[in-house]
């Protein structure tokens, strides 16, 4: 039988979402509009008027934000409260760029728990389950995010934070944990980790929630064989909200987003133009219920699609597909568009021989680039080692149309990651 955290809001009609969207949408523009310059001085400039919002289809009317803007109105601008009423900070990890902050109101931190807490239920847990969250605890969102929607839910947390990953296995199996948050790339490594300890007999875990990065159907595959569990995923971002704005059911056919705080939209990243249901392009989200920072048809970066048609598992909410990467991912490798989840789709077909651990290093000598990427033979690899590097380079050559270096390593080379991967060096920056 299907479980849900809040079953009236969860499954309700599609009309339903819609009047409440609307509603809610009116009253954030008129709130924006009020009490944050930038939205003031954008709609004057775009001659949109709170008044003129009189159905979701005028969404279209208001300007997007972009991430620059979080960057130009840091830390404070954007707030639509005054700082009072902000109880917590989260920020992004500011690896690129200038750093970006998000502020939260006790009730914005309470939407987020229970989107986390929507995420749990449909993983399977209840006020039972043990969870043990090893995201970062912090600034970057995984791990207070987790933490406090496990808390609402009425489980038993266990706080670990990432790191350290032999105790994280003897936690797991002395306390019994029963739901793992993580990111994938860090759940691999728990996997390889709980083998060579040898202690998978030991787990009681039931279920995984992933997110923070992109991965592939066959690491999924990877992780729930290593870790003997069903392995969700889970999506957010610091500058709307952390994991839980849209969470993965037993279908797995998509993510659901929490439709009654968000309005997503799909749209060409090019042209700005706002795309039919079911087309390929960047996710925008407007928050429609977040009081401290909300922000109108903020672009995500992230390329995926939604999916309105029902779920099998009776929630009416829209699906997005797990996004392919992000706008800002794309390489441009001597004139070439490459997404790193191609390599890594190619390197995934090919997993009897070579492991995903694998990263990608290009540089540029005498004005041309090179492209180089190292990757980790199997354990279990005991073919040749040059036909094999050869195979991968063809596959390679035909998915992206332009040729790499493959270069093969020995199992367990390359770092492991206890938060997000870093798959790509690109020292090309250095000669600018
Ligand atoms: O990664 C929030 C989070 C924490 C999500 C824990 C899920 C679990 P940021 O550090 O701001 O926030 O990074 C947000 O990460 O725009 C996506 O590009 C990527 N991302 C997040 N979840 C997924 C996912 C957190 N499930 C950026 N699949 C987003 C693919 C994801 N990419």
């Amino acid at each position: 039988m299907e479980r849900y955290f809040q079953p009236e809001i969860e499954t309700m009609e599609r009309s339903a979402i819609e009047t409440h969207q609307l509603e809610k949408l009116k009253w954030q523009v008129k709130r924006v509009y009020e009490n944050v310059q930038m939205y003031r001085e954008r709609m004057d400039d775009a001659g949109v008027k709170p008044e003129d919002i009189k159905s979701l289809e005028d969404l279209s009317k208001l300007p997007f934000t972009t991430k620059q803007d979080l960057r130009d109105y840091y830390p404070f601008q954007l707030l639509a409260v005054p700082k009072r009423d902000i109880v917590r900070i989260q920020a992004s990890s500011g690896t690129t760029g200038k750093q970006i902050v998000s502020g939260y109101t006790r009730a914005d931190l309470d939407q987020w728990a229970t989107g986390f807490a929507r995420q749990l239920v449909a993983a399977d847990g209840d006020n039972t389950s043990i969870v043990q969250v090893s995201y970062g605890y912090g600034l970057f969102t995984g791990g207070l995010g987790a933490h406090q929607g496990a808390e609402k839910v009425g489980a038993m947390v266990i706080p670990t934070s990432s790191g350290n990953t032999e105790r994280q296995i003897r936690f797991m199996c002395d306390l019994g944990s029963t739901h793992l948050c993580c990111t994938p790339s860090y759940a691999m490594y728990l996997g390889e980790t709980v083998k060579e300890m040898g202690v998978k007999n030991r787990l009681k875990l039931k279920a995984g929630i992933f997110g923070a990065e992109p991965w592939t159907e066959e690491m999924r595959k990877q992780i729930e064989e290593a870790l003997g569990i069903k392995a969700h995923d889970v999506y957010g971002l610091t500058e709307i909200m952390g994991p839980g704005v849209s969470y993965e059911c037993r279908v797995q056919q998509g993510m659901h987003i929490c439709e009654d705080m968000f309005i997503p939209e799909i749209i060409n990243p090019d042209t700005g133009e706002v795309l039919p249901p079911g087309s390929f392009g960047e996710l925008v989200l407007s928050t429609i219920t977040k009081e401290g920072q909300p922000l109108l048809r903020y672009r995500t970066r992230d390329l995926c699609t939604l999916d309105y048609s029902p779920c099998e598992c009776g929630r009416t909410h829209v699906r997005m597909k797990k996004p392919a990467g992000r706008t800002d991912d794309m390489l441009i490798i001597r004139g070439v568009n490459v997404f790193p989840s191609q390599i890594e789709e190619v390197l995934l077909k090919n997993s009897i021989e070579v492991s995903p651990n694998y990263q990608i290093i290009i540089d540029r000598v005498n004005n041309t680039d090179t492209f180089d990427i190292n990757v980790e033979l199997s354990p279990k690899f005991n073919g040749d080692v040059e036909s094999e590097k050869k195979k991968l380079e063809t596959q390679l050559r035909s998915m992206l149309g332009i040729g790499a270096k493959v270069h093969l390593l020995r199992p367990k080379s390359i770092v492991r990651s206890e938060g997000k991967a870093k798959r790509v060096i690109d020292n090309r920056k250095l000669h600018d």
